[in-house]
């Protein structure tokens, strides 16, 4: 069976806040493996597909402003439920019901700034890796 893959995002406050390096180290601390990274600013089309199910509501446009804003950091993470698992390293949506230890809970407390994405299902995560990524981009390599 395909190893498990997810897709996640270092939304523009991440990159502005220079936190990068701390959430690629999280990442690597807990144990997955990194397949497939770059720095984009998203186009409105990418934006608007990636939030496609958020399309009637209320905050859509400013989703999509907001990550069209600037410099994304993009990437696709594999490992053993590398998708439940980061969704628990990223904690809770609204970052203030984030439980500390989590990279929302730590570092954000703005739903609207909320530092990072991450696929929550397996169809989600096969939808935006292959929005965000050409297969040719995803790296296969043995730790
Ligand atoms: P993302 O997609 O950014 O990883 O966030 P979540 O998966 O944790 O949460 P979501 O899809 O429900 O929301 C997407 C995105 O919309 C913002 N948002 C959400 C907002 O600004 N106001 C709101 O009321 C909600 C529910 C935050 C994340």
């Amino acid at each position: 069976m395909a190893p498990e893959r997810t897709f996640i995002a270092i939304k523009p406050d991440g990159v502005q806040r220079g936190l990068i390096g701390e959430i690629l180290g999280r990442c690597e601390r807990k144990g997955f493996k990194l397949i497939a990274l770059k720095q984009l600013t998203p186009s409105s089309e990418l934006a608007e597909k990636h939030y496609g199910v958020h399309r009637e509501r209320p905050f859509f446009s400013s989703l999509v402003d907001f990550i069209t804003s600037g410099s994304v950091v993009a990437m696709v993470w594999e490992g053993d439920g590398v998708i439940l698992s980061a969704r628990n390293l990223i904690g809770a949506t609204k970052p203030l019901e984030a439980n500390a230890g989590t990279i929302r809970g730590d570092l954000a407390v703005n739903i609207g700034r909320n530092v990072i994405h991450g696929s929550d299902s397996s169809e989600t995560a096969a939808f935006e890796i292959s929005l965000w990524f050409q297969s040719s981009e995803l790296n296969d390599w043995s730790p």
